[in-house]
């Protein structure tokens, strides 16, 4: 009788197995094919992608270098009046406050040619909020401001049109004395 139970509770140990093993293995193996699958087509097309990138989308990127110097109203400039850039290229812009005191905070806007006043005047009624740059065409990139000590990065794409264009800083009452032309050629 003792070894009947026994062999009854190792049986139903063995079905409850053999009704869980099924479904385990199906869960498991399910997803380890589809993983391979994926596996091996990503091989494949970054494969192709590497070699399609070299020959045909390396986009040329053009660095240039701006400063803000000065630390009063009539000191401040840019130390650079003319900055050079090809024409439809990836621009990497460092820009570089000197400036030491609080009010000597900068950036750097790109506008379309002779539009730098219009949209340093649209500036000030955007405010500290707009962070001083106006929602309009005129406008091509626009920095982060910089405060005083500060180097902040902008990256876009130069003009297709050759010509010259113009930047300027949109903190109020700076583009008196803060504003350049932008070969594009
Ligand atoms: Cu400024």
């Amino acid at each position: 009788m003792k070894r009947y139970v026994l062999n009854g509770s190792l049986l139903f140990c063995c079905l409850f197995l053999w009704n869980c093993n099924p479904a385990d293995s199906r869960s498991e193996e399910i997803p380890v094919a589809s993983e391979e699958l994926m596996a091996e087509g990503e091989a494949d097309s970054a494969g192709a992608y590497v070699v399609e990138e070299q020959d045909t989308t390396l986009q040329p990127v053009q660095e240039i270098t701006l400063h803000a110097i000065g630390n009063t109203l009539e000191e401040i400039a840019y130390k650079e009046d003319t900055l050079e850039v090809e024409a439809e290229v990836l621009v990497n812009l460092t820009f570089i406050n000197e400036g030491v005191d609080m009010p000597m905070m900068h950036n750097v806007v790109f506008t379309a040619p002779d539009k730098y006043k219009q949209v340093a005047m649209a500036a000030a009624e955007v405010g500290a909020s707009g962070n001083y740059v106006p929602e309009t065409p005129a406008v091509i990139a626009a920095s982060p401001m910089a405060l005083p000590g500060q180097t902040v990065e902008l990256e876009f794409i130069s003009p297709s049109k050759p010509g010259a264009y113009n930047y300027v800083c949109t903190y109020p009452d700076h583009w008196h004395r803060m504003h350049g032309v932008l070969l594009v050629k």
